[in-house]
């Protein structure tokens, strides 16, 4: 072999070995839960133990410890480097053995670490590493209660990193070793200030050069910068850097450049580490009055809070996963998210860069404070250690500290007032700590707590703490009237003229299932949805002092306490928990995108009953200023108000295919149209059935069946006599949002009429059979959740109830008691044959308490 070649080998493998390697360990760790050690099963990182059972199990989903166990193989190389494990997040107490020695501890689910297992490694042979999970409720680590899960495990990648004796700093890296900070930027000049840390674990004094080389955003080196150090052994040495950029490539929603430093740590030529981090330069204002500024330009913030979690996975979610999230969000025509309630995946804050996002992260102390100095302890923990690993992002231009933190106390009807005082005090003193914390890491960017309707945060003076407040308003569904909202806007304007606002959450809950042209608050329906926030940003639109708004949720996401319209899931997603998108997702994007988009309404809403001489109405989304809808060989052209055409069209029976044209851009959907006054002569082909007591259509996605709107009888037709509209809760349209047992479509079940008088069908002649659909909804009402707001509002329970079902005046039930046959908040069903020698009439006579149907069915037979 020519020597030259020798040498080059000898060279190139001396750099492999003293250059820092990173590789994820995700795949095959033997994973137990330490209730049933004996049990293990291979599982791949990311792992959640709880991808399932809060579906199944609600509240008493598995919260205790998980334990991992791997046996790695150490090259004899690694006695030279220094070897690392990486988290980037696992929930919620995770406890570190290397050969059994303990390595470390970790509290707090939503942030990474990083464990230095060099001195328990032995080289050459194979090393037991064993991680334990404790995922128990832990009154001293954030959250302490909130409306998601908390699903356990190492949800996010593990990486295993080997470096050089002589490395950057990364025993502290999770908390941040490499910052880039842009104190001042304008569109001359940027000022950059690089800080690093370089450990020297080599066992004598080493003379280093450390080099900061910065790239523009199309990948030119445009500035090397260099320092020649000497650092002795066991001793960290600050490098810093500052460079100004003249007339900067500035980061925006609209061009989100992004520029790149590397570092490098030399020593006599040879590269001994290296680490690359982008960043971006940009500048931005929170006015109370004229509201966000990015770069010297208005820019109203919209967009929406996002969760980590994704229906079958839990948190447990691939990259990808996150990627087509925060692209989604993008393609809706957002600029804004936040990262609600707690610093989300790395990868997040990469996408937000990439794609132009304004960020607001924040970190998960909500609802509740401990009063205990560990508590206030793990949340400036866990602040600090998002700030330090967000750092470097252009994007995140919010840290959040808290959410709703009186929202238990207000609601706790049980705490003396010696005990309140307590816990506003610790409450108010964690927020000026965190406050302080905050400002004290990054006094560059603006801190930012989220609160909800109520005049605590003001009185307490908690509102007075951060640079910008952000409100959760649910006016127009927690709390009446939509225009409530912009009332309350205006009255906290004029009260705190200094105060920077923005919308943090809004949004009502809607399920695809449901579906109305005419909705009602609390209706889960994807059209009342609409109205809300059309509503809602409009009244922000018109409010230049409101910094912008943050739609809740972007996607339905789990909560293991809720009773929705769907049960664990909280369905104020403007897409759903699978990502299928909900109408609502395409209306923002009418009102936001600024390429040219047309989308007919209603991809759940296939099916239009309608009276004799009513028209079917179509809702054609776009932001042009008028559509075309072609349909059954017409056409009619409508203007554009809000984003939103509607066509009122008289269509004949049957499929119609609907074709809406703006700019030149076509969307087609086909809808089938049935007439309500002839569904009782074609029973013979279709099942007739009702969704009692409600104005809301609904579909059963497993048989396609679709439940219709209830009606009032009338001769020759169909429709209940007498009764009322069941409510839980006064004010409150939808029956009842509780788990009907023994069924997956709770919310035909959980509508109803009360002290309904009779079913009548006019129908012809024959044999059928009627199908009752029924659920006791009364149950002990202080189950009901913290975030139905009304709760006073409860209407006195009315007890049980008993009645008899009489067909065409024959006792076919007699002292039906739901809730002692069935159980209560459970659904059951009875089907009767009947032969009718023309027209069926259900009776319904209450012995005791009021009588009370879901849902009928007739079928001819
Ligand atoms: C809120 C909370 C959020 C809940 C939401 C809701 O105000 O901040 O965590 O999920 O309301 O849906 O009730």
């Amino acid at each position: 072999m020519p020597g030259f070649v020798f040498l080059v080998l000898l060279i190139s493998v001396t750099q492999t070995f003293s250059q820092r390697t990173e590789k994820t360990i995700n795949s095959a760790w033997e994973f137990t839960t330490a209730e049933d050690s004996e049990k293990t099963h291979k599982v791949n990182i990311p792992h959640t133990w709880n991808a399932e059972d809060p579906f199944r199990d609600g509240k008493e989903y598995f919260r205790e410890k998980g334990i991992y166990r791997k046996t790695i193989f150490a090259p004899e190389e690694w006695q030279e480097q220094q070897v690392f494990l990486k988290f980037e997040g696992s929930n919620q107490v995770t406890t570190l053995f290397v050969n059994n020695t303990l390595i470390g501890e970790h509290r707090g689910g939503y942030t990474g670490f990083v464990f230095d297992i060099t001195s328990a490694l032995l080289p050459g042979t194979e090393n037991k590493i064993r991680i334990e999970v404790d995922n128990s409720h832990n009154p001293d680590i954030p959250p302490l209660d909130a409306d998601f899960n908390f699903y356990g495990g190492i949800y996010r990648d593990l990486w295993l990193i080997t470096t050089n004796e002589v490395h950057f700093e990364m025993a502290n890296e999770a908390a941040g070793n490499f910052l880039i900070k842009t104190p001042e930027v304008s569109a001359e000049n940027a000022r950059i200030e690089i800080e690093t840390r370089v450990v020297n674990q080599s066992g004598e004094r080493k003379r280093l050069t450390v080099e900061a080389e910065i790239f523009d955003p199309q990948g030119n080196s445009v500035q090397t910068l260099r320092r020649n150090i000497g650092v002795n052994s066991e001793e960290t040495a600050e490098v810093n850097f500052e460079e100004d950029l003249k007339n900067p490539q500035l980061w925006s929603p609209s061009s989100p450049d992004l520029y790149e430093v590397e570092i490098r740590i030399m020593a006599n030529e040879q590269q001994l580490d290296v680490q690359n981090s982008k960043f971006g330069l940009r500048w931005f204002e929170a006015d109370p009055e004229t509201g966000f500024t990015l770069n010297g330009k208005p820019l109203k913030l919209i967009g929406a809070n996002r969760h980590q979690d994704f229906e079958g996975l839990g948190n447990a979610l691939p990259n990808e996963l996150h990627y087509r999230d925060y692209k989604m969000i993008k393609e809706m025509g957002a600029n804004f998210i936040r990262t609600a309630h707690y610093p989300q995946d790395p990868e997040v804050y990469r996408i937000c860069d990439e794609l132009g996002l304004v960020v607001w992260s924040e970190i998960p102390v909500i609802n509740d404070v401990t009063d205990s100095a560990a508590y206030h302890e793990v949340s400036l923990q866990m602040q600090r250690e998002q700030i330090l690993q967000f750092f470097n992002h252009p994007s995140v231009i919010l840290w959040g500290y808290m959410n709703e933190i009186f929202i238990r106390l207000v609601f706790n009807n049980e705490v003396t007032e010696a005990e309140k005082e307590a816990k506003i005090k610790t409450s108010v003193e964690l927020a000026e700590k965190l406050e302080r914390e905050t400002k004290k890491m990054d006094p560059d960017r603006l801190s930012v707590m989220a609160l909800h309707e109520n005049e605590l945060y003001n009185t307490s003076g908690i509102a007075n703490l951060p640079d910008v407040i952000g409100w959760n308003l649910y006016f127009g569904w927690y709390s009446p009237g939509l225009e409530s909202f912009g009332k309350f806007l205006d009255e906290q304007h004029q009260k705190y003229p200094n105060r920077p606002l923005i919308i943090s959450e809004y949004g009502p809950g809607a399920d695809v299932r449901n579906q109305t042209i005419d909705p009602k608050p609390w209706d889960y329906s994807e059209a009342y949805q609409l109205k809300l926030h059309r509503s809602y940003l409009n009244q922000v639109q018109e409010r230049d002092f409101i910094m912008g708004m943050a739609a809740w949720n972007f996607a339905d996401f789990g909560s293991s306490f809720r009773q929705d319209a769907m049960p664990y899931i909280n369905q104020k997603g403007l897409i759903n928990f699978d990502r299928n998108t909900k109408d609502i997702y395409h209306y923002y994007q009418a009102r936001l995108l600024e390429e040219p988009m047309v989308y007919i309404a209603g991809k759940n809403y296939q099916e239009r009953y309608v009276q004799d001489g009513e028209k079917v109405e179509i809702t054609v989304f776009s932001n042009a200023p008028e559509v075309v809808l072609k349909a059954a060989g017409g056409k009619i052209t409508s203007e554009v108000t809000e984003g939103i055409a509607i066509f009122r069209l008289s269509l004949p029976e049957g499929e119609t295919l609907l074709t809406a044209t703006a700019d030149s851009l076509s969307h087609s959907r086909e809808i089938t149209v049935f007439r309500r006054e002839n569904l009782l002569s074609s029973i013979e082909k279709k099942q007739l059935l009702v969704n009692v007591g409600t104005h809301i259509q609904y579909k059963d996605p497993v048989t396609s069946q679709v439940w219709i709107a209830d009606q009032e009888y009338r001769e020759g037709s169909f429709g209940y006599i007498g009764g009322e509209r069941y409510q839980k809760v006064l004010n409150k349209f939808l029956g009842t949002a509780s788990d009907i047992q023994g069924t997956e479509n709770d919310p035909l079940f959980q509508t109803m009429r009360e002290g309904i008088e009779a079913y009548k069908f006019d129908a012809e002649s024959g044999k059928y059979r009627v199908t009752l659909l029924f659920a006791e909804p009364e149950f002990n009402a202080s189950e009901e959740n913290i975030y139905n707001l009304s709760t006073s509002e409860k209407q006195e329970i009315t007890g049980l109830r008993s009645f008899d079902i009489k067909i065409n005046g024959k006792v076919v039930s007699e002292d039906l008691n739901l809730a002692r046959d069935y159980g209560r908040i459970r659904a059951a069903e009875i089907s009767y044959i009947v032969n009718s020698d023309g027209g069926i009439t259900v009776e319904f006579e209450a012995n005791s308490g009021k009588s009370i149907v879901s849902g009928i069915k007739l079928e001819k037979l």
